[in-house]
């Protein structure tokens, strides 16, 4: 065999082989861009200009910084903003009922409470709910474009509970919203409690059971960057069994709450949020 022909067999048989330093490709054998159809090239619209984009900052463009995430872990009192609706404040207690005693309520509560899957409606379009809700109170209660009728029938559980609530906060509460979150899957989406039957500035005593979650709120934007939440401050908590959250002030009006999906595996959780209704709303 000549030297260029063993040249040739050897660059065929070995093309596949680790790079040896005799074995190194040149630009010359890299695979070349094919020519391909329209939709390839960067422009697709119009292939034939080829610009180069080069971003410059807009003279009167600010420049908004997200500001960092906020971790609370520790228990009392924590002042979330101050705008001139007022401050937004939320009161956490992990510990509030201890382990055996919100292990039976849970197991209680899971089995007794009259748990329903319902749906919400947005823009016309009704979603079901990713987790189930029960309503107790002498009025009704209208959120996301659903209404829940009044149910009296509250467990006796509950009104021990909500008993226990108002002599160690001094607050009253007429009615209670219950989720059931039977997975990581479920979940509920941002939102705000500023129905108007619960008036302005409502304090809302939400406990815990079960399963542990995050529990996040979201600052609003001011009203003429409406809906854009990018770069909004973002406060996080784990709601574990046994906690009370209390969220106060101008909470409702100022930011946004939800239980996001999970990706590992959660088991049931139950939330409680313990409410006051007012009926000429
Ligand atoms: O499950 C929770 O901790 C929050 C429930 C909630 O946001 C609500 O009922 O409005």
């Amino acid at each position: 065999m000549s030297n260029e022909k063993r040249k040739k067999a050897s660059r065929v048989q070995g093309g596949w082989a680790a790079p040896s330093i005799t074995n190194v490709r040149s630009d010359r054998d890299k695979p070349k861009m094919p020519i391909g159809p329209a939709w390839f090239g960067k422009n697709i619209d119009n292939p034939t200009i080829n610009e180069k984009h080069v971003y410059e900052k807009p003279a009167d463009e600010e420049i908004v910084q997200k500001p960092p995430d906020i971790i609370i872990k520790k228990q009392g009192i924590h002042d979330l903003s101050l705008e001139p609706s007022g401050v937004s404040r939320i009161r956490y207690f992990p510990h509030f009922l201890d382990e055996s005693e919100s292990g039976t309520l849970f197991t209680e509560l899971f089995h007794e409470c009259p748990w329903h899957q319902r749906s919400d409606l947005k823009n016309g379009v009704s979603y079901i709910q990713p987790r189930l809700t029960a309503w107790f109170g002498d009025l009704p209660y209208s959120y996301s474009g659903q209404k829940l009728d009044p149910n009296t029938k509250w467990l006796p559980c509950l009104v021990t509970l909500k008993d226990h609530l108002e002599e160690v906060t001094g607050l009253k509460f007429n009615s209670l919203l219950a989720n059931l979150y039977r997975d990581n899957h479920d979940s509920v989406d941002w939102h705000s409690d500023d129905e108007p039957e619960l008036r302005k500035n409502p304090t809302i005593a939400s406990l815990s059971f079960g399963d542990s979650r995050n529990f996040e709120l979201r600052k609003k934007p001011p009203p003429e960057h409406a809906n854009d939440f990018t770069n909004r401050q973002l406060v996080r908590l784990t709601l574990d069994a046994g906690s009370l959250l209390i969220m106060e002030g101008s909470v409702q009006d100022d930011w946004q709450h939800r239980v996001p999906k999970e990706y590992h595996d959660r088991g049931p959780r139950i939330n409680l949020t313990f409410r006051v209704i007012y009926p000429d709303s």
